[in-house]
């Protein structure tokens, strides 16, 4: 399944159920920009003081500037970096819901889409017992 991630959308809702337990390939193409800054959804550092200054108030305070974070209906504490794609293992059931990782204030400088593709991942044995993160 696909869905297109707008990066000026504080939530985008993916029409991707997704169930508990479940390890699911994320992949991510495209490109979004923050205000003038051209990036992919693995995200960018801090370009000025700014940004530093205000790292900590962003939704996702250990994630880069415009890395692709999801959740499960958009709960906080299931939150996670997709960034440029990851093998990802479902912590709970519902709809997978994305963001451009930014401050709240500032999406309005956003611009341009990502898309993000969802596939079961094959079962692994070594890897399906325990966490994936
Ligand atoms: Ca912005």
């Amino acid at each position: 399944m696909e869905a297109t991630i707008s990066s000026r959308a504080v939530w985008v809702d993916t029409g991707v159920r997704v169930v508990a337990g479940t390890r699911y390939q994320l992949s991510v193409a495209g490109r979004w920009k923050d205000a003038g800054i051209d990036t992919d959804s693995a995200g960018y550092r801090s370009a000025n003081i700014f940004q530093r200054w205000t790292e900590r108030w962003r939704r996702q305070p250990d994630a880069p500037w415009f890395a692709l974070i999801g959740a499960i209906d958009r709960r906080r504490q299931t939150q996670f970096v997709i960034g440029d794609g990851r093998v990802w293992r479902a912590t709970a059931s519902g709809t997978l819901t994305c963001f451009a990782h930014d401050l709240r204030c500032f999406y309005f400088n956003n611009s341009g889409c990502v898309v993000l593709r969802v596939e079961l991942a094959g079962v692994d044995l070594n890897t399906s017992i325990g966490n994936d993160d």
